[in-house]
Order: structure tokens, then C-alpha cells, then sequence
């Protein structure tokens, strides 16, 4: 699996603004935020995108929408937050280790864009 920038800064070889970490995920403040509050929500296991994971990351997976909660918590926005995921360069992901993110703090359009 090849290494991207994420896993760097999981391995705080990069430094970011950490939010959250725990044994199975790691949440950071993104570089060039979106909104007042844009966190990013990460697995510390490198599965590249959404589609990549398997049914043995099925844990894995409910434990980030977990951890986005708490995030929301922590933050003071659980009353109103949404998260992103881009699942793949045709809809804007750019690093490929896969992530959500957690924009509150402003008000939201629909379709999102
Ligand atoms: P996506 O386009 O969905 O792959 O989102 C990648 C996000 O990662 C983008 O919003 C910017 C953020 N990002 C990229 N490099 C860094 C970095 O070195 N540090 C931080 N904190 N965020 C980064």
C-alpha cells in the first residue's frame, strides 16, 4: 500500500492540528478549511478509498462515524454538521488514504456542489 501524506501525519512525522487519535483512527484540523470548523477523520489503517474496504473493515468503519460524533461534541456543533467523504478522483479526492470530513460552523447548500 503506498504511503501518502496521512499516514505521515499519523505518524506525526508531519505536524497537524490534532483533534482526536485513538488506537484505530486519528482527527485533524484540515490544511485549507472549508468551513469555521473542517476536521478530517481518518483511519490509521491506509485503505486508499471507501470502495477498498472490506467486510472485515466493517468495525472500522462504524467506529469513524463514531468518532465523528464525538468530534462534533468536542467541537460544539453536534446540533448541526455534515460529512463528506470523496470517494475517488472523479469526485475530489485527493489523497488516497481515505477520509471524512467534518464541516460545521456555517450554513450548508443542497446538492452540495
Ligand atoms: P480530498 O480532496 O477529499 O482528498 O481532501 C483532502 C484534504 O486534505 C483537503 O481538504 C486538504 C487536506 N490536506 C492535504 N494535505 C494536508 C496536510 O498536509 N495537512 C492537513 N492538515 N490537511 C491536508
Amino acid at each position: 500500500m503506498s504511503e501518502t501524506i496521512f499516514s505521515k501525519i499519523i505518524n506525526k512525522e508531519i505536524p497537524s492540528d490534532v483533534v482526536y487519535e485513538d488506537d484505530l483512527s486519528f482527527a485533524f484540523r484540515d490544511i485549507n478549511p472549508q468551513a469555521p470548523v473542517h476536521i478530517l477523520i481518518i483511519p490509521k489503517k491506509p485503505i486508499p478509498q471507501l470502495t477498498d474496504a472490506a467486510i472485515s473493515d466493517q468495525e472500522l468503519l462504524g467506529h469513524l462515524m463514531l468518532v465523528a460524533n464525538k468530534v462534533a461534541e468536542m467541537e460544539g456543533v453536534v446540533d448541526a454538521f455534515r460529512l463528506v467523504l470523496n470517494n475517488g478522483a472523479g469526485a475530489g479526492q485527493e489523497v488516497m488514504h481515505m477520509h471524512f470530513h467534518l464541516l460545521a460552523g456555517r450554513s450548508f447548500t443542497w446538492p452540495p456542489g
